[in-house]
């Protein structure tokens, strides 16, 4: 762009600033204040895209084209504002309009809150997807919930998790592009009657039932320079007003603003577990609620078309299932197609098993969603039975395929019997979709080797793999600029397009004056974390110390514990002066428990009275720092991530589904200490052994430990070390006000069996952690491994992931 063009697309957008404060917010612009002229810039930017996105929306229409619809309960956008803007590659332009008014567009992005509509890896790989799915073209959409409120905002009080509301939509969002004319009504309850139709069939038909009312609100996900602007469609719950009529009719005014109320709840919360379900109605009423939403649009534009036939409805509609939470839609579709449509059971049922396919993200058995019977037959009385049948003809299937196989019946089944009848969504989900994968090699074999064993035998080729990737938009370009540039100083700007490009800077890995160059980004970006840290907790670390972060759920297979143990070890060297040099260390944890899992919860308070022991300690100085950074979101892993050496991705082998944390950290440039789990072993891979800090037992020793023999006493009583850790814990050293207070976590190590293998590991796990140390006491031997990082992480890119769903399990091409 020439000059006096940019000065004029500078001067436009100034104009378009102060028109939205004075127009748009009723505000003066004068003096320029930070919070509106935010919003005055989020409304300019928002102008620039919205034409975009009515064209790609226009060019899904005209080309008539198959289209993906994303179903998830979850995403984790972080924040809109940078990306739309580096979407656009309107940031220079942005820097200097805002700069003119006297303010600072780093602090303007730092008004923005994020929408924590999501809890963890499953809602940020969901937002990763739909960044991928705009860049790569893919005609499609997102679908979700607009909660009111995110997932909680925690504070630490004390050490303690405390959990506060996050009301996001306190000030109305300028992302959010409420549709008032898309609204559905959604029944819930009331029964299915059976009746006669014409020509003599039983049929059935959903009656008496409550409702309430899906309005959607949008909101716009760019690719990066590229015109195209994906839809991300969460549902608001609204009340019917037939519903409050009936009650403003009898006069009861209280009565008919309190139903609305509870209707509206249903859109109200999420659900703050990350992998564990609960199993309360309202969560399924909002699966539903969500499911019976997004299906009516769906055939809302499948009409649209004109189709003559539902036999081609597959070839227009790709839906994928974001874990077992949307599966309720197999039902639906189903009594959609056989109830509305009149179409056979089997023409219904070829239809549905070759419109979705479904991503399994955990095989932790507790994660395994089911419903009751009971639940599920009250609140979606006719989807049961539709149910009962999918089952009872499947199940027929088998029988005759595998004569007098009662125990397999009873295995592939869709009903558990053990525990009260229970619906068993992954097995609803499986044999609905064409097509189910796992998210990382390991994971995706675990699935097919012992979870879902059965149902890969009977379906040979159903399950299949997609590792799981990340934009690099978001966690190199927007997060690291600093990195960004000068990977683009020596290889050019194509690796934000294709990550594959990165494999170019392995020619600089040994480079000492690129090698410089690197070290001094990464020195600066710790920098600036340090600062951070500062302004947030009032604690200063030195930026000059080895980051070793831990960022992520708290969770047992994901074994803060552990990494506690291993503080616990280097502070009791340090004090005990048994160490010859030590390479000093901060420690940063990060991450929210889920408020009724209380072991984690303790977990917690056990990291910060670990924290608060170390620091205070004057033996210590500034060997080692532990920090805990209290509500980790999109945000602030975009500030932490940057700064890291050295990433923690140590859950028990076989447990971690992928792990995409792991691969933010290995694109930003730090080494990895892991488990052969999840992702990690991919990671390992591309990036060489060298490179990477194993320790561990593997998948296959977890399996046979589990199967017996394993004894975590006698480990206890023979590591020194170890011993000396869990009874600094167990007796009230970092707890002296209430000595027991720990208690429960060691028994989970030593009484109750230790079920995630922390002490198995804990040994090879330490001394791993010394040979990081080594490593980084030599600066030139780190740099190239970091370097190295880098280049080989191009697999893990969401644009490659997506390609792979789109070519494989979708069949759609990317517009032109
Ligand atoms: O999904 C991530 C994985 C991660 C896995 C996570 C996940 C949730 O966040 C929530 C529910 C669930 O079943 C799984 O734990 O390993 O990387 C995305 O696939």
């Amino acid at each position: 762009m020439t000059a006096p063009e940019s000065n004029q697309s500078v001067e436009s957008l100034k104009d378009d600033i102060q028109r939205h404060v004075a127009l748009t917010l009723g505000s003066d612009p004068f003096p320029p204040r930070k919070e509106r002229y935010y919003l005055g810039l989020c409304y300019s930017v928002r102008d620039r895209l919205l034409g975009q996105w009515l064209e790609t929306q226009r060019s899904y229409y005209d080309s008539i084209t198959k289209r993906v619809y994303y179903m998830s309960l979850e995403f984790l956008p972080g924040r809109f504002l940078m990306n739309y803007i580096q979407a656009l590659g309107m940031e220079e332009e942005c820097r200097e309009a805002v700069r003119d008014f006297g303010l600072d567009l780093d602090e303007l992005l730092e008004e923005e809150w994020n929408p924590g509509l999501g809890n963890g890896g499953l809602g940020r790989l969901a937002s990763c997807y739909m960044d991928s799915m705009a860049t790569c073209k893919i005609p499609g959409y997102g679908y979700g919930i607009l909660y009111d409120y995110g997932i909680f905002y925690q504070t630490i009080v004390n050490g303690y998790q405390h959990e506060g509301c996050d009301n996001w939509l306190r000030q109305d969002s300028p992302w959010v592009l409420r549709r008032g004319h898309f609204m559905f009504l959604i029944n819930f309850y009331g029964r299915s009657e059976a009746y006669e139709d014409s020509a003599g069939h039983e049929r059935f038909r959903w009656v008496d039932t409550e409702s309430v009312m899906a309005m959607a609100c949008d909101i716009m996900v760019p690719g990066h320079q590229n015109g195209h602007v994906t839809n991300m469609r969460l549902w608001k719950a609204i009340s019917t007003r037939d519903f409050e009529l009936e009650h403003f009719n009898r006069g009861d005014y209280i009565g008919a603003v309190q139903s609305k109320v509870e209707s509206e709840n249903i859109s109200k919360v999420l659900y703050p577990n990350d992998t564990s379900p609960r199993g309360k109605e309202l969560r399924l009423r909002q699966q539903y609620f969500f499911v019976a939403a997004t299906f009516q649009d769906i055939l809302r534009r499948f009409r649209k078309n004109n189709y003559s036939s539902f036999d081609c409805f597959p070839d227009q509609v790709a839906v994928q299932l974001n874990d077992t939470h949307p599966a309720i839609s197999i039902a639906e579709l189903m009594r959609i197609l056989v109830d509305d449509e009149a179409l056979t059971w089997e023409t219904a049922w070829t239809i549905c098993q070759k419109t979705f396919s479904y991503t399994n993200h955990t095989v932790l058995p507790e994660a395994l969603e089911t419903w009751s019977v009971e639940l599920i037959g009250r609140m979606l009385p006719r989807h049961l039975q539709i149910i009962f049948e999918i089952n009872r003809r499947f199940l027929d299937d088998v029988g005759k395929r595998f004569p007098g196989r009662v125990d397999l019946l009873r295995s592939l089944s869709l009903i558990a019997e053990d525990d009260g009848k229970q619906v068993r969504m992954a097995h609803l989900a499986i044999i609905g979709s064409h097509t189910v994968n796992g998210v990382a090699e390991l994971h995706s074999k675990i699935l097919k080797a012992r979870l879902f064993k059965d149902f890969d035998n009977l379906y040979p080729g159903k399950f299949t793999n997609v590792t799981n990737g990340i934009t690099p938009r978001r966690w190199l370009m927007q997060a690291n600029p600093a990195l960004s540039e000068l990977i683009g100083s020596v290889i050019g700007n194509e690796w934000i397009h294709d990550l594959s490009h990165l494999s170019e800077l392995a020619a600089y890995a040994d480079d000492p004056e690129f090698q410089q160059r690197w070290q001094e980004v990464r020195k600066r970006n710790k920098k600036l974390l340090a600062r951070y840290v500062l302004r947030k907790l009032g604690v200063g670390i030195n930026p000059a110390t080895l980051f070793d972060m831990h960022i992520k759920r708290i969770h047992e297979y994901k074994r803060q514990i552990l990494n506690v143990l291993h503080v616990i070890t280097i502070y009791n060297r340090i004090r005990s002066g048994s160490v010859a040099h030590h390479v000093p260390r901060t420690l940063f944890f990060a991450g929210k428990a889920a408020p009724g899992y209380l072991q984690a919860k303790l977990i917690i308070k056990l990291i910060n009275a670990v924290g608060q022991a170390v620091n205070g300690d004057p033996a210590v100085g500034n060997e080692l720092r532990v920090v805990f950074l209290p509500n980790y979101c999109v945000s602030q892993a975009e500030k932490l991530i940057p700064a890291a050496d050295l990433s923690e991705q140590i859950s028990t082998a076989g447990m971690e589904a992928s792990g995409t944390g792991n691969m933010k950290f290995a694109l930003n440039g730090a080494l990895t200490i892991g488990t052969l789990d999840g992702a990690n072993i991919e990671i390992r891979e591309v990036v060489g052994e060298d490179n990477f800090f194993l320790f561990g037992h593997t998948e296959e020793d977890v399996h046979r430990l589990h199967s017996g023999g394993y004894d975590p006493v006698q480990i206890y009583e023979s590591n020194i070390e170890l011993k000396k850790a869990l009874d600094m814990i167990s007796t009230g050293f970092f707890s002296p006000e209430a000595p027991s207070l720990f208690r429960p976590i060691v028994d989970s190590l030593l009484a109750h069996g230790d079920y995630y293998l922390v002490l198995a590991d804990y040994a090879k796990y330490v001394a791993e952690q010394a040979r990081v140390s080594k490593c980084y006491e030599d600066p030139a031997l780190w740099t190239r491994m970091s370097i190295l990082n880098t280049a080989n992480m191009g697999k893990f890119s969401s644009d490659r992931a997506i390609m792979e769903y789109a070519r494989n399990i979708w069949k759609v091409s990317p517009l032109t």
